[in-house]
């Protein structure tokens, strides 16, 4: 039966050009800092986002944590908007490691109003202090929607008015710069530390780079090295990284495209689909029993992922085509 993965755009396999660079690569020992490909990323993510200095990490997972770690001390609160991705699917890591609790802000459409996030500050000596505020873009569970450029400038004053160090977690960052119509760096430039993924739309098949500036990074390497993350001829994986940053971002736009298409099908079949939430490469489709469905459409060759007991979630990425979006419509909405 014919197959169209659309669990995630982590699915993706490397191409025969992205492996052919990877089998090229330079390596030598990271833990010891002295792999050239991984080094080259590092700088070359820097150099794109703006920041001072980047770290490669095997997942978004790490990248997060470690930021969290490092920006944060014990018994403080990190400021997130509503199913941060950091808490949500993170498995309670900010908890365990760093010995911090979120402080969810309501967000529509993945996007908290500057006005909560301030008043969800807190510094008196009855409450957990805060002790970062942390931003997701594109916000997965609200279906990979896009918080815009005011919204970002005015948190960025609060951040500043308090004092708080201020980190995206920008798993889909370049998702979202793509739907601004905006170059990475003009969003990134409001932000203390930035994490991207490598291995999402972009097409990697590892990798996550942390950027921030270098004595933060500092901190972060070490928490890297405590969560197990201490990799060595890492440059096999990281020439795939470098591969996907400089390949992948231009691609975006195709798998925004689909998805559009993918979600006025669903729309037009009947399905209860918000059109407005479909701003990238997610469509959320709400269904009496979530769990059901996946099973459902899976068995017909539709791979599906469930965001909540309501909520399936179709992802575009690179590796399918216009024919996949017209067999997945076909499949499903016709009886
Ligand atoms: N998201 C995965 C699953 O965990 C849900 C996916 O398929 O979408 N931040 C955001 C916004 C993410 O969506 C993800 C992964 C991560 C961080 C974590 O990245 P990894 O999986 O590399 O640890």
């Amino acid at each position: 039966m014919r197959i169209v993965d659309m669990r995630s755009d982590t699915v993706t396999k490397p191409t025969p050009e992205m492996l052919e660079f990877m089998l090229h690569a330079e390596v030598g020992d990271d833990v010891y800092g002295e792999d050239p490909t991984v080094n080259a990323l590092q700088l070359e993510a820097a150099e794109l986002l703006g920041f001072e200095a980047g770290l490669f990490t095997p997942s978004g997972t790490m990248a997060n944590q470690m930021a969290i770690a490092a920006h944060t001390s014990r018994g403080q609160e990190v400021i997130c908007p509503q199913d941060a991705h950091i808490y949500e699917y993170e498995l309670g890591m900010m908890a365990t490691f760093s010995s911090v609790v979120p402080r969810f802000v309501p967000a529509p459409l993945g996007v908290p109003d500057p006005e909560m996030v301030r008043k969800a500050v807190r510094h008196s000596i009855h409450q957990s202090p805060t002790g970062l505020i942390a931003l997701e873009n594109t916000h997965n569970k609200a279906g990979g929607t896009v918080v815009n450029l005011e919204t970002i400038k005015a948190i960025r004053a609060v951040a500043d008015f308090e004092g708080l160090p201020f980190h995206l977690d920008g798993a889909r960052a370049f998702n979202a710069t793509t739907a601004l119509g905006i170059h990475i760096r003009e969003m990134a430039q409001y932000f203390d530390s930035v994490s991207i993924c490598l291995s999402k739309g972009l097409g990697a098949p590892i990798g996550s780079v942390l950027l921030g500036k270098k004595d933060f990074l500092k901190i972060a390497h070490r928490y890297r090295k405590m969560m197990g993350g201490g990799m060595r001829q890492a440059g096999i994986l990281a020439a795939g990284g470098l591969y996907a940053l400089r390949h992948g971002p231009a691609r975006l736009e195709h798998d925004h495209t689909r998805a559009k298409t993918l979600a006025a099908g669903f729309k037009n079949a009947g399905f209860d689909v918000n059109l407005e939430t479909v701003q990238t490469n997610m469509v959320f489709i709400t269904v009496p029993d979530a769990a059901k469905t996946v099973q459902e459409w899976t068995d017909k060759g539709v791979w599906c992922g469930q965001m909540d007991v309501d909520k399936v979630r179709l992802v575009t990425h690179f590796q399918q085509n216009d024919d996949d979006i017209g067999y997945v419509l076909e499949r499903i909405t016709t009886a």
